[in-house]
């Protein structure tokens, strides 16, 4: 059977973050409790208001076996202390299920981790596709000071696990540093952040 054109093709409009036929859903500051290390940061920029920091834009579409599912995803530039802003970051529910994201402005990269100890930060920004393997965890950073805007394409059937990663956290965080944005184990950051504590 063949589906209505309407179905097969879709625009994005990057000005208003839209995908024809897609509802959007934002997350706010608020939303993303636990996911920032510095919580005195955290608690000082939602006082000031509770900002946006990413939207994803899913259109619906068939879900069976052998489907797939797209978002547009936009993380807005900021920073909660040295940490800029992310989204939560999951594992899929189907734990092997893939996913390619491929990047359409902006620039920032991906947190994979998995179970067994990996950990690395890849680059995301305009052009570049990012293959994001079956059993690993992953969270979209925006290091840039423009909206990093993104498609990200999985098995419809994948679904979205935050919970598995959420009990731990991410082992790597994304920071500014001196020379620029860096990623650095999260247990280092915190210490940083102590002995910083400690000489106030
Ligand atoms: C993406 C993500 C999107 C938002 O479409 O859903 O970047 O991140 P969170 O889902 O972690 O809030 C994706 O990876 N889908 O599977
Ligand atoms: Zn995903």
């Amino acid at each position: 059977m063949k589906a209505s054109i309407d179905k097969l093709l879709r625009h994005i409009d990057l000005d208003s973050a839209t995908i024809t036929g897609a509802t959007s859903q934002q997350r706010r500051l608020s939303d993303l409790a636990g996911c920032f290390v510095d919580v005195a940061a955290y608690d000082a920029l939602l006082g000031q208001g509770d900002a946006e920091v990413y939207s994803v834009a899913t259109p619906e579409g068939p879900d069976g076996a052998g489907d797939l599912a797209f978002g547009l995803g936009i993380v807005q530039p900021g920073r909660v202390g040295d940490e800029y802003f992310l989204t939560k970051g999951h594992y899929h529910s189907w734990r092997e299920a893939a996913e390619v994201y491929i990047g359409l402005g902006g620039h920032g990269g991906l947190v994979l981790e998995d179970d067994h100890g990996m950990s690395q930060f890849v680059p995301l920004a305009e052009h570049d596709v990012v293959y994001v393997p079956g059993c690993t965890a992953h969270r979209t950073v925006n290091t840039g000071d423009e909206p990093l805007t993104y498609l990200g394409i999985y098995p419809a059937t994948a679904g979205h696990d935050y919970a598995g990663i959420a009990a731990d956290g991410f082992r790597l965080v994304v920071v500014a540093g001196p020379d620029g944005p860096q990623a650095m184990p999260r247990a280092d950051y915190l210490k940083n952040l102590q002995v910083k504590e400690g000489h106030r």
